[in-house]
């Protein structure tokens, strides 16, 4: 018997909520099988920034199928009238009280998932997967994802790590990709690809590839970090298609792409600067050396997050590469010296690829968040 799932998105800011949601249902569908069938559902608050990471929806659809997931607008006029076996609601989204009574009142119990935030730091492990009991006689469970057995994973596809070092490999298929983009790539470049929050620090890095020693090609899709590349550009309203050269850097503007274009995107890049949950778990997922520009947060908390990624990921890189590495880090999301920062990592580069390659594996060999969520269910069940 299929087993029916509600996965609910309100959209905050940005596009982390949506953009994990719809990867979640999306891998869920895909990877179901005779024995394990599945009915996903996924109920949107803002169907224009679910549209950016699908370009083929249709966002004034009240319920419309996307890749074998049945998207719906989220609104006071538009509600699920059964409750699911499964219900997530994502990242503490308040679930409509209509709904929580049909939970109640399901003869099946419900199993309620919260699916928390991505964070590297220890007590992760400890709170994944408790309990808490809710005023209506329902439990509902804390799903945390991380980077150790202990916690619910990370979002992976089944052959992601095939597919891409496949692509990896293949040249042509890489041209043809870049192509499609509007690059044109000349040999020897290296390749980085920038998507962050509005940043100051950028200057340092832009001053640094204009002045290296080697051409860089900087990939920029169409975003918040725009404002301070055309303050260092000297130009106003930066769109996809524009082009600028300085020194060695030449600037690309790409559009914002759907979510299948932007992982090959990062794959073709020889590093890349990635920023929130989403983006940050793809840049991993692509094998190569990355800047992590974090959610900021009140009082500096994302700085301890940022500390406690770091931790884990430098383990077992040598002093240099590890301190360049964090020197890189903490001066993206400090608004540090990047421009120095930028050469100790060219220095080490090699060793930061191999490492990005082994970090990769190691993650990969543990349960993905998707499998982990529906293995938590049949176990419950
Ligand atoms: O957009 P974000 O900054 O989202 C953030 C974080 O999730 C943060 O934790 C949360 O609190 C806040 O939103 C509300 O970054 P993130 O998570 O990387 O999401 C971006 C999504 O956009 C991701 O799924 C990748 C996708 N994307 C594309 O599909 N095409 C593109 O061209 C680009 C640049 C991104």
């Amino acid at each position: 018997m299929s087993v029916t799932w509600d996965i609910f998105c309100n959209v905050v800011d940005n596009f982390g909520d949506i953009g994990v949601t719809w990867r979640l249902a999306r891998q869920l569908v895909s990877e179901q099988d005779h024995e394990h069938e599945r009915e996903v559902h996924l109920w949107v608050s803002d169907l224009a920034a679910f549209c950016k990471l699908c370009p083929e929806a249709d966002k004034n659809a009240v319920e419309q199928p996307q890749d074998g997931v049945s998207v719906h607008r989220w609104s006071d006029q538009n509600l699920p009238v059964r409750a699911a076996d499964v219900v997530i609601e994502a990242f503490g989204c308040q679930l409509p009280e209509s709904y929580i009574r049909l939970m109640t009142q399901r003869p099946r119990p419900v199993l309620w998932l919260n699916l928390e935030y991505l964070s590297a730091e220890d007590w992760v492990a400890g709170c994944h997967g408790l309990p808490s009991l809710q005023p209506q006689g329902l439990q509902k469970y804390f799903f945390f994802p991380g980077f150790s057995a202990q916690t619910g994973g990370l979002l992976r596809e089944k052959n992601l790590i095939d597919k891409r070092q496949r692509f990896q490999k293949d040249a042509q298929a890489r041209q043809n990709f870049l192509r499609r983009l509007g690059v044109e790539a000349s040999p020897g470049e290296q390749l980085v690809s920038l998507f962050a929050y509005e940043n100051v620090a950028i200057s340092g890095w832009l001053d640094a590839m204009s002045q290296g020693s080697h051409p860089v090609r900087l990939l920029v899709p169409e975003g918040k970090i725009l404002v301070n590349l055309q303050h260092w550009l000297g130009v106003s309203a930066l769109k996809a298609g524009d082009r600028f050269s300085k020194g060695q850097l030449a600037v690309q503007i790409l559009p914002f792409v759907c979510q299948d274009d932007y992982d090959r995107l990062l794959w073709c890049c020889d590093f890349n600067a990635v920023r929130g949950e989403d983006s940050f778990v793809r840049a991993q997922w692509a094998g190569r050396p990355f800047v992590w520009h974090i959610y900021p947060q009140e009082e500096g908390a994302h700085l301890e997050k940022l500390d406690a990624f770091l931790r884990l990921y430098a383990e077992g890189l040598s002093s240099q590469t590890r301190v360049a590495l964090e020197s890189l880090w903490h001066a993206w999301n400090e608004g540090g010296d990047m421009a120095k920062s930028w050469q100790c990592l060219q220095a080490v580069y090699p060793e930061l690829l191999r490492h990005s390659q082994k970090w990769c594996l190691q993650q990969a060999s543990q349960t993905n968040l998707a499998a982990a969520l529906a293995q938590f269910h049949q176990f419950w069940v």
